[in-house]
């Protein structure tokens, strides 16, 4: 493990009760900690944008099953670009909606692509497209 530095951080008040109280909320250890994690997501999310090779990435969206062809559209989305879906999972949550959750990895531009495709298309309510990384060297 690389050596810890130490280095001071100034902030106003307000804004460091409020960080102090989203460290508490979300049970890190210490401010160390959480300002860590964060630094390595930002890093991530960095590292993803600008790869030049392969990277990892979910994507997790939430439909509405009777919207017209809306699952097939999503299945046909995912088959076209079946090299960058490593696994996908559907739940169906109740009457009317379902999640699902594709595991990607490819070019940043391909999984970007597929992921506004998929959050793009008419029916699907809610999604997000989450960057990873082995992080390697963070
Ligand atoms: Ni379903």
């Amino acid at each position: 493990m690389a050596e810890l530095m130490r280095f001071g951080v100034s902030m106003d008040e307000g804004l460091l009760e409020r960080f102090d109280a989203w460290v508490d909320a979300h049970g890190w250890a210490n401010r160390s900690e959480a300002i860590r994690d964060l630094v390595r997501r930002q890093l991530v999310d960095e590292e993803w944008n600008t790869a030049a090779g392969d990277v990892i990435a979910t994507l997790t969206y939430v439909y509405d099953h009777h919207v017209t062809d809306l699952q097939e559209r999503l299945t046909e989305m995912q088959h076209t670009h079946h090299g960058l879906v490593l696994s996908s999972m559907h739940v169906h949550l109740d009457h009317d909606h379902c999640v699902e959750v594709l595991v990607m990895h490819g070019p940043p531009a391909d999984l970007r692509a597929l992921a506004d495709g998929i959050l793009g298309a008419k029916g699907v309510k809610h999604g997000q497209l989450v960057r990873a990384s082995m992080a390697e060297g963070l």
